[in-house]
């Protein structure tokens, strides 16, 4: 047991800056003063928010003007906390500027991404040897991380199953593009001093990836203690099997904040271009000696992209899972295009509508 982890014992409060609070994040706060305090977010549990603050977690909801808003705080948000020691009540009423936003990628209705955490510095896209560990999947993930302006680390967990180590990394190092590729075992805790430079205090480290390929064993490794729930034995939420069902923030030994995730069983590409790109600089090069500066890589004459696969310096499965992730984010840029149309016809009739109320009060 280690008391100065919740859920190894009592909960102790963390000081704002072990918490990752920066000049920044003073800044934006100076404008609230009198029973404002900050926090920063470690768990959302449907319409309540585990906040840790400067002296130890509470719990919040959060006030009616954000519900109408949309905006929902999400796990890593440093939020403005409302106590009113009085009425018994401790609201979030603001969310400070985000620096990083790291989305599903797949847009809701509204053609809005939907938020896994914020204020993130590095994410870890776990994978595990075995049949899970797949070259286009982590190209998927490389291009919504690479989105969401986090850095990106990619670890190789369960090493231990595999009979020569070294050859995991052989599969993910041609589509990493110098992204650093680190197998683990979190089970047998060989590799995971390699993981000590993204450890540093303050920084925020996110845990994706499918379910089962041990996130969760990951994180107890880190902390030294069995907090999250790992058992082969999974709760059934309907979509899939996940042990792990709630997102969490954990302050690791190392003064590090890590945020373990549910699995993710499907991740979408999202709305920016930029983490396509980022994800296939390769493809990018190649492009820029097309023909064609609009060229798509399909079958237009003097592509180069297409002759580099013909010469063999460029893997056809790559080229296909690019064409196929291009298609997708065409689609999500136009559900968010239709989204925005339909929230802004809507604000239009708010404002028709508000604008006749007005006239007719004038007549009366
Ligand atoms: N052999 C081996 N098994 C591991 C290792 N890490 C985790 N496991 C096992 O893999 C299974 C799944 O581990 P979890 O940590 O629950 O996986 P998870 O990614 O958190 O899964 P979800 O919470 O469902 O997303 C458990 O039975 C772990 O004991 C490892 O390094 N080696
Ligand atoms: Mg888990």
């Amino acid at each position: 047991m280690n008391p100065s982890i919740p859920g190894c014992g009592e909960p102790h409060p963390y000081t704002l800056e072990q918490l990752g609070w920066t000049e920044e994040h003073k800044e934006a706060f100076r404008k609230f003063s009198g029973p404002y305090i900050p926090g920063r977010v470690a768990c959302r549990q449907k319409t309540v928010w585990e906040v840790f603050t400067g002296s130890g977690p509470v719990m919040a909801g959060i006030s009616g003007a954000l519900k109408k808003l949309g905006r929902f705080p999400a796990v890593g948000d440093f939020v403005v906390l409302l106590h009113q020691p009085e009425a018994g009540s401790i609201t979030i009423v603001a969310i400070l500027p985000q620096t990083t936003v790291f989305t599903r990628g797949a847009s809701g209705r509204e053609g809005t991404d939907q938020v896994i955490a914020a204020n993130i510095d590095t994410v870890f896209i776990v994978t595990a040897a075995g049949p899970e560990l797949n070259a286009r999947r982590i190209e998927r993930y490389l291009a919504i991380v690479h989105a969401s302006g986090a850095r990106p680390v990619i670890v190789i967990n369960k090493s231990d199953l595999a009979d020569d180590p070294a050859s995991l990394t052989g599969t993910i190092i041609p589509v990493s593009s110098g992204i650093p590729v680190i197998p683990v075992s979190a089970m047998s805790g060989e590799g995971i001093g390699l993981l000590d430079p993204y450890l540093r205090p303050g920084q925020t480290i996110v845990l994706i990836g499918s379910s089962g390929v041990g996130k969760s064993t990951l994180i107890n490794r880190l902390l030294g203690c069995e907090t999250q729930k790992t058992s082969g034995i999974r709760e059934d939420d309907g979509k899939g099997r996940h042990t792990t069902t709630v997102r969490q923030l954990f302050v690791l030994n190392s003064g590090a904040l890590m945020i373990d995730n549910p699995g993710i069983r499907e991740v979408g590409i999202g709305t920016a271009s930029t983490g396509l790109s980022d994800a296939f600089p390769d493809i990018r090069e190649l492009a820029e000696r097309c023909r064609f500066s609009d060229c798509r890589h399909e079958r237009e004459p003097g592509c180069a992209v297409q002759e580099a696969v013909k010469a063999g310096k460029l893997s056809a499965a790559r080229l296909e899972n690019f064409h196929r992730l291009s298609r997708e984010l065409a689609f999500e840029q136009d559900k968010a295009e239709i989204g925005l149309v339909r929230s802004e016809r809507k604000r239009w009739k708010g404002i028709a509508k508000l604008g006749k109320e007005i006239q007719k009060a004038r007549r009366e």
